[in-house]
């Protein structure tokens, strides 16, 4: 059977998770964080990183794009990435976006988490612009539509999910809501989702 080394509150495990479940492919979740000191993530892949998805045959896969485009290439159900090429790499374009933010978002709060001496105030308010920013694209670009990409969901909503789940973990002070109500109306729809609801970051983590 797959396994999946994950953790509870990484965006990009969730992301995994989630087209996993969307896609009813049975999987061993294991739960590792990356960060102790013998943690089995630095044996399944060397940047030390999860979510990593171990193949039947051994293989490691990482990243979380790697991990996504093969599990919706191997079943039929529900596919997740679009085949024709604008489409596919346009869901793929959000889901850049959606961990770019991720990404800028776990900078910021390991900075934050050096001891203040240490701590580099204009590397968070960097990567903060970067989250700003981000999350602005995706209201402009979802406008009054019910799905970001096309007539139904994708990867695009799934990868958009996680990192506004993410935003409201690390970043609430975003206020992401109130200031774009299309994305929060977006977000309620995704949060009914059973792999989403499943999938939720344990809240104060
Ligand atoms: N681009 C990677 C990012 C994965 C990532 O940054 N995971 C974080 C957890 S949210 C991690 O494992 N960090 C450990 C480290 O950087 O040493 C992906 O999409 O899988």
């Amino acid at each position: 059977m797959l396994t999946l080394l994950s953790s509870a509150t990484s965006p990009f495990a969730r992301k995994a998770r989630i087209v996993l479940a969307e896609k009813k492919v049975e999987f061993q979740l294991v739960e590792a964080s990356p960060w102790v000191a013998d943690t089995p993530v630095a044996a399944a892949n060397p940047l030390c990183k999860v979510p990593v998805l171990t193949l039947d045959d051994g293989t490691h896969l990482f990243d979380s794009r790697v991990i996504v485009d093969y599990v919706d290439s191997v079943s039929p159900v529900a596919r997740l990435i679009p085949e024709a090429a604008r489409q596919r790499v346009a869901v793929r374009r959000w889901e850049a976006l959606a961990d770019g933010i991720c990404d800028a978002l776990v900078l910021a709060v390991l900075e934050g988490r050096r001891k203040a001496a240490q701590r580099n105030t204009d590397w968070i308010t960097r990567q903060r612009a970067k989250i700003d920013a981000g999350v602005a694209e995706m209201a402009r670009e979802l406008e009054d539509k019910p799905w970001c990409n096309g007539e139904g969901y994708t990867l695009a909503d799934i990868a958009t999910g996680c990192a506004l789940g993410y935003i409201d973990l690390r970043y609430s002070e975003l206020d992401w809501r109130d200031r774009y109500p299309n994305l929060a109306k977006l977000a309620e729809k995704l949060g009914k989702r059973p792999a989403f609801a499943e999938t939720a970051p344990p809240a104060g983590a």
